[in-house]
C-alpha cells in the first residue's frame, strides 16, 4: 500500500465524530482496521525474533519479569514481554507503521509530515503476563522533542478485554498537564513508571476487538492490568511525531526516529532513518 498519499486522497481521514471524541477524550476506537492474517504476519515476525531465529539486539527485547526473576517458569513466546523500535529492524513492521490505516488519522492531528518514533510489540502472555501502571509516554517523550503532543496508535492483535488486560484511560486527562512519574517497586515490568496521583477511579477500560485500533494522545493517562487468561494478549504500538518537531540534544542518547510520510525539516534531519533500514543506531 501507498505510504505517500496527498492530502486529498486520504481514504482513512478522520470523521467528525472521531475528531470531537480526540478533542473531548484524547482518544478514539476504530475497528476492523486489520485483518486476521495482516496481524499474523507481525506475530509471525515477533516470535521469530523472541525464539532468536530472526537476529535483533538483546538490549530491546524484554522477557516476562516474573520469569525474569525466576518467579515462574515459562519458555519460548509464554516467557516475553515486548520488544521495542521493531520497525527500526523489520521490513514488516516499518510497513505497518508508514500504512495509510495508521498515518491517514494521525495526519489530520499533527499535519502531514510525520516521522515514528517507538514501535513495540506486546505479548502479554496467559496467566503470567503484567499489566502497566498508569503513564502517560509524552513523559518520557517531553526532553528530548519540543513539540506540543505526540500519537500513539495501540493495534489488537487478539481480542483485548478486561479479563486478559486490555487497555484503561482516563477521558479528557490529556488536557491536565504531564505528572510526575515514580519508580515501581517489586516484580513489575521496569519499562514504565507510575504517574503520581492518577485517579485510578476515573479510569475506564477500552476492550476491542482483535483487528481494531485505539488512537491516542500521548498526554492521556492509560494503564492496562494483568492478563488472567489462558490467552495471548498482543498488540503493536506505533507512535507518531510531527516531523517539524524540534530535537532537543542529549549527550547520552538520542531517541532514534524512522521517516514515515512527507518532508523532513532541518530542526530533525539529524539522526532520522529515511529509505532503508539501518544497520546501526545513530550515537
Ligand atoms: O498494551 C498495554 O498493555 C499497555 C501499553 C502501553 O501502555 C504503552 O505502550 O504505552
Amino acid at each position: 500500500m501507498g505510504t505517500n498519499t496527498t492530502l486529498e486522497e486520504r481514504k482513512f481521514r478522520l470523521t467528525p465524530e472521531e475528531r470531537a471524541s480526540w478533542d473531548e477524550n484524547g482518544y478514539f476506537v476504530r475497528h476492523n482496521v486489520f485483518t486476521e492474517a495482516e496481524n499474523d504476519l507481525l506475530t509471525q515476525v515477533a516470535d521469530a525474533i523472541a525464539l532468536g531465529k530472526i537476529p535483533f539486539p538483546d538490549h530491546r527485547i524484554f522477557q516476562n519479569a516474573l520469569v525474569r526473576d525466576g518467579k515462574v517458569e515459562a519458555s519460548g513466546v509464554h516467557a516475553m514481554h515486548s520488544i521495542h523500535q521493531m520497525n527500526l529492524y523489520s521490513p514488516e513492521f516499518l510497513e505497518r507503521t508508514r500504512d495509510p490505516r495508521l498515518t491517514d488519522p494521525v495526519v489530520d492531528i499533527l499535519g502531514p509530515d510525520l516521522l515514528g518514533l517507538n514501535s513495540l510489540y506486546i505479548w502479554k502472555p496467559p496467566k503470567i503476563g503484567l499489566g502497566f501502571p498508569w503513564h502517560q509516554d509524552r513523559w518520557y517523550t517531553r526532553p528530548q522533542f519540543k513539540t506540543e503532543t505526540t500519537v500513539g496508535t495501540w493495534t489488537a492483535i487478539d481480542p483485548s478485554d478486561i479479563e486478559n488486560g486490555c487497555l484503561y484511560v482516563i477521558p479528557g486527562s490529556h488536557k491536565t498537564g504531564i505528572l510526575e512519574h515514580a519508580e515501581l517497586e517489586g516484580s513489575q515490568q521496569q519499562e514504565f513508571r507510575q504517574a503520581v496521583g492518577a485517579p485510578d477511579e476515573d479510569g475506564v477500560a477500552v476492550e476491542v476487538p482483535q483487528g481494531s485500533v485505539i488512537f491516542f494522545d500521548n498526554r492521556i493517562l492509560h494503564k492496562s492490568t494483568d492478563n488472567k487468561t489462558k490467552r495471548f494478549r498482543r498488540c503493536n504500538v506505533a507512535h507518531y511525531l510531527s516531523a517539524k518537531a524540534e530535537r532537543v540534544h542529549h549527550k547520552n542518547y538520542m531517541r532514534p526516529v524512522m521517516w514515515v510520510r512527507g518532508k523532513i525539516y532541518p530542526t530533525l534531519s539529524d539522526g532520522v532513518y529515511r529509505d532503508t533500514l539501518p544497520s546501526a543506531e545513530p550515537k
